[in-house]
């Protein structure tokens, strides 16, 4: 994102007077999105994610409060700066709202010039928290999201499923024969090699919901939400084929003479959500069967 891009504010408040006042301060430097209820604020949050949060507190049919919670729940919309803007002025009020991790807490009747300039301090924040935040959640080679990615979004995802009583399924890979790659074609062009698979994770993915991950070293990782067994193994399957048809060559393979990954893949739902550490543990020792009976497989 370039510098000078503008940056989107969500103004959520059930007052159509508030809303105007606000949007009209505002929209001249930045782009100005609306919502008059909490719920419906969520569902814009979702759908934008906004820069920044404009968040009254008092709405008739969900607070300020819950919808800073919700949003602070959910790993898509955490990351959003929320301020506060309210008519609530006591001091254990906005106490509250600052430690439920709102960033900053405005009292109404507001002045204009404040509202500008504590806005553009948190879009500042906002650009500059993003930057570390992709820093330390993009993996540097590959450029796809890593382990430590991969980690929360597996977590929210194995919460999120169990709730709403669908199947989760996980794929991991690991590249065959790779110390022999590496050792015949220098680390450079292992780098290539592991560069390539990921291409293959962050294009080859059907689903909006699918994630691939850098899991480690040359293993990889793809999360399927509301996916079932049968979707899962064939969506392992054409990352399978399209990771062999990369064609890069690998003479020291037995397998292919390219480039081929094994994968194993497990689907659980339900209770078995609450364990997600069963749910690798159970994909791993599928990923060592696809290893053990031959490589360039996929067990599930
Ligand atoms: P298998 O088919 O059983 O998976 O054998 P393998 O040789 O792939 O497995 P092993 O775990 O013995 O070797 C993995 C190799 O991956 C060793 C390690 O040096 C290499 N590797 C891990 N991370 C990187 C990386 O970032 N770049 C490169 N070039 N190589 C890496
Ligand atoms: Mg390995
Ligand atoms: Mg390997």
């Amino acid at each position: 994102m370039s510098e000078t891009a503008p940056q989107k504010i969500l103004i959520v408040d059930d007052a159509p007077i508030n809303r105007k006042v606000l949007g009209e301060l505002l929209k001249n430097e930045h782009m100005v999105i609306m919502a008059k209820s909490g719920e419906q604020g969520l569902e814009k949050a979702i759908q934008h994610i906004p820069d920044l949060i404009l968040l009254d507190v008092m709405m008739p049919d969900m607070d300020g409060y819950e919808v800073l919670q919700r949003l602070k729940a959910n790993p898509a919309t955490m990351g959003i700066a929320v301020i506060f803007i309210t008519g609530l002025d006591r001091p254990e009020d906005e106490a509250r709202g600052l430690e439920m991790g709102a960033s900053d807490y405005i009292t109404k009747p507001f002045h204009a010039t404040v509202v500008r300039a504590r806005v553009a301090l948190h879009l500042r924040l906002a650009r500059q928290h993003r930057l570390l935040e992709s820093l330390a959640n993009i993996d540097a080679l590959t450029e796809i999201p890593n382990r430590r990615q991969f980690d929360q979004t597996f977590i929210y995802e194995c919460r999120r499923c169990a709730r709403a009583a669908c199947s989760l399924s996980i794929a991991l890979l690991d590249v065959d024969f790779f110390k022999q790659y590496n050792d015949h074609y220098g680390h450079a062009m292992g780098d290539k090699a592991l560069q390539g698979v990921a291409s293959v994770l962050r294009y080859g993915l059907g689903r909006g919901g699918d994630m691939g991950a850098r899991y480690g070293g040359e293993e990889f990782v793809v999360i399927m939400p509301d996916t079932d067994h049968i979707g899962a193994v064939a969506v392992a399957e054409k990352l399978r084929h399209d990771i062999e048809l990369l064609a890069f060559p690998h003479e020291k393979s037995s397998v292919a003479g390219v480039i081929t990954v094994s994968i194993g893949v497990a689907t659980v739902s339900g209770e078995q959500l609450a364990c997600p550490e069963d749910i690798l543990k159970l994909a791993d020792e599928r990923l060592y069967l696809a290893k053990a009976s031959g490589r360039n497989k996929v067990i599930g």
